[in-house]
């Protein structure tokens, strides 16, 4: 007599779909049937047996076949592949609007700059239509640069700036020693 096991289902979805050479972590959410034990190859030469593995790929972009075998208590197999796209970013980007009224959507304006050296300063200012310092901030967290962004608030956090366009203007180095000074727009919607 032969007995026919029922063959495991291998199947998995990435979040996000796309990664950014900023932050190239990827969670692999396991939606496999009938996995008893599962192997990860992330196609970067990392690999892992944990069902939902999360993975961080190289800060550079590249596009990596992700594989996935999962076996059955019988010992059946089956395999699922995706690319994984890891894309570059600017070398610097500043949004051209922002939506400060806390509905997580767009509250925080912010600059997003590569090969940052803080260490050396950074400055990000705000200034309003008539050429007034309304807001800035020394600080900046390449790891999270909405941390330190503009909330719309002015003197302190004790006031909202109204609904207009105003100047921004950033001062950071780079890790190649350059200085670097970027100015631009960015509407205030409420
Ligand atoms: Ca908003």
């Amino acid at each position: 007599m032969i007995t026919v096991y029922k063959k495991p289902k291998a199947e998995f979805i990435n979040d996000p779909q796309v990664g950014t050479v900023v932050n190239p972590v990827i969670d692999f959410i396991n939606q496999s049937e009938d996995n008893v034990l599962n192997f990860w190859s992330f196609g970067d030469g990392d690999s892992s047996i944990q069902v939902n593995p999360r993975h961080k790929y190289p800060n550079v972009a590249n596009t990596y076949q992700a594989v996935l075998i999962v076996e059955s208590d019988k010992g059946c197999k089956d395999t699922a592949i995706a690319n994984i796209e890891i894309q570059d970013v600017p070398a610097f980007y500043a949004p051209t609007a922002f939506t400060p009224d806390n509905d997580g959507m767009n509250d925080l304006f912010y600059v997003v700059a590569r090969n940052i050296d803080i260490a050396k300063g950074f400055n990000l200012s705000i200034y309003d239509r008539w050429g007034e310092l309304i807001w800035a901030t020394d600080k900046y967290d390449p790891e999270n640069p909405s941390r330190y962004g503009w909330d719309g608030t002015v003197k302190g956090g004790s006031k909202q700036a109204p609904p207009d366009v105003y100047v921004w203007r950033c001062v950071y180095y780079t890790k190649d020693g350059n200085s670097h000074n970027r100015t631009g727009n960015v509407t205030l919607i409420r």
